[in-house]
């Protein structure tokens, strides 16, 4: 499997509230150390540490602001340098919330608030998702290898006329190591360790570059076919991916489908009755399937198949995998019964039922350190035994 990670990712460095404490955040810089030397140590994929130059980060940012308001993306920004400025933090700390949005009878339309310090509350929904001195450079190297992972595909040989490229073997999947995770932010709050939506910029990359290929070869008839690009999400992340589910609600080309733990963060969403508006073309086109907490493999493999057959009827020209692995049994924030071995099969019957969808794998959650490595290497034997070597 080619693996795409940014050493830039390891920066942010923040702390979260959990239960009644400030602890140091558990989604740490270590989890992608252990991935890393975990995937160099087994010497079966393909690693590939990129850096994004200032034309990427510019690029990144501006597909963003399809997803996300471009006050929040400005507030994601500075808000760090502003707090230090004012000695509200110092270099090492975080900003964490204080205050958050208060919906009102006698003020139906909310602002952000004046004062600074009050703000980092309207731009999140918890206080997991702390801004730290280097926060903003790992968001946007985050996103970047989702851009970059969407390019590869897109730019990846079909139908071409190039004898070159004729013989290069099409790629099939491509994983980015994207940190932090994406799929719980809004268009305009942070929370869950999430600050943009990953899965959501590589969507605009794809609509972006089929776009722009189009308007640069008009006669291409290839372009035509692809200009209605339809997209399915598979989220395996253990918690509901409530900031993609609403990024995509209305979409009727974009199929959203979730399996997680059920009642758990982050509790307002995730209900299987959310299947998009209702008289909407988008109706039927968000699939949620919440499980009891202390589920089995075995249970989870039955919600599992579900999903992978409304893809199947969906008919999608690309793969979106939220992957997380806080599904597995000892995390700290996760509660089914999957262990180690059981990733390989995961990931094994998703490729065996969607197996020439061209598949973009975004990492998400998962926080047991010193087995992410082996869990990560199980699911892409699982993934590549079904795909064929290649
Ligand atoms: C990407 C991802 O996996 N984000 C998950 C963030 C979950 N954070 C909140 C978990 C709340 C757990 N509550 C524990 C209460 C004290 N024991
Ligand atoms: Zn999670």
């Amino acid at each position: 499997m080619l693996i795409l990670h940014d050493e830039t990712t390891l920066l942010h460095d923040t702390v979260e509230l959990l239960g009644a404490k400030l602890i140091p955040a558990q989604e740490s810089p270590a989890r992608i150390k252990a991935i890393v030397d975990a995937v160099k140590h087994s010497g079966n994929h393909e690693l590939r540490t990129i850096s994004a130059s200032e034309e990427d980060q510019k690029t990144t940012i501006a597909l963003a602001k399809a997803n996300h308001k471009p006050e929040y993306i400005e507030h994601i920004q500075n808000v760090f340098s502003q707090w230090l400025k004012e000695g509200l933090v110092e270099a090492h700390e975080s900003v964490l919330p204080e205050c958050f949005r208060l919906q009102n009878v006698a003020n139906a339309k909310l602002r952000p608030p004046k004062d600074i310090y009050a703000r980092a509350g309207y731009y999140a929904f918890d206080m997991s998702t702390g801004i730290s001195k280097n926060s903003w450079q790992s968001i946007v190297a985050s996103a970047n290898l989702a851009v970059q992972a969407a390019l590869l595909m897109a730019e990846a040989p079909t139908n071409s006329k190039n004898p070159f490229q004729q013989n290069s073997p099409k790629l099939k999947s491509v994983l980015a190591l994207c940190r932090p995770p994406g799929h719980h932010c809004t268009g305009s709050q942070a929370g869950g360790y999430c600050y943009l939506n990953n899965i959501a910029i590589t969507i605009t990359t794809f609509r972006q570059f089929t776009h722009s290929q189009r308007l640069r070869r008009p006669s291409n008839p290839n372009f035509a076919s692809v200009s209605t690009l339809k997209f399915a999400i598979l989220d395996l992340d253990f918690h509901h991916g409530n900031g993609t589910q609403e990024q995509f609600y209305m979409d009727p080309t974009v199929f959203y489908t979730s399996i997680h733990g059920q009642d758990e963060f982050p509790y307002y969403t995730g209900a299987a009755s959310e299947q998009g508006p209702s008289n909407s073309p988008a109706f039927g086109t968000n699939l949620n399937l919440p499980l009891k907490t202390g589920s089995s493999f075995e249970e989870y493999l039955a919600k599992l198949h579900i999903a992978l057959s409304a893809i199947q009827q969906f008919g999608a020209d690309h793969l979106l995998v939220s992957l997380g692995f806080d599904t597995f049994h000892t995390d700290p924030l996760g509660k089914f019964q999957i262990e180690t071995q059981d990733y390989k099969v995961m990931a094994k019957t998703v490729r065996a039922m969607l197996k020439n969808l061209p598949a973009v794998i975004l990492l998400e959650g998962g926080y047991v350190v010193d087995r992410l490595g082996e869990n990560l290497l199980s699911f892409l034997a699982g993934w590549e035994e079904a795909e064929g070597a290649s």
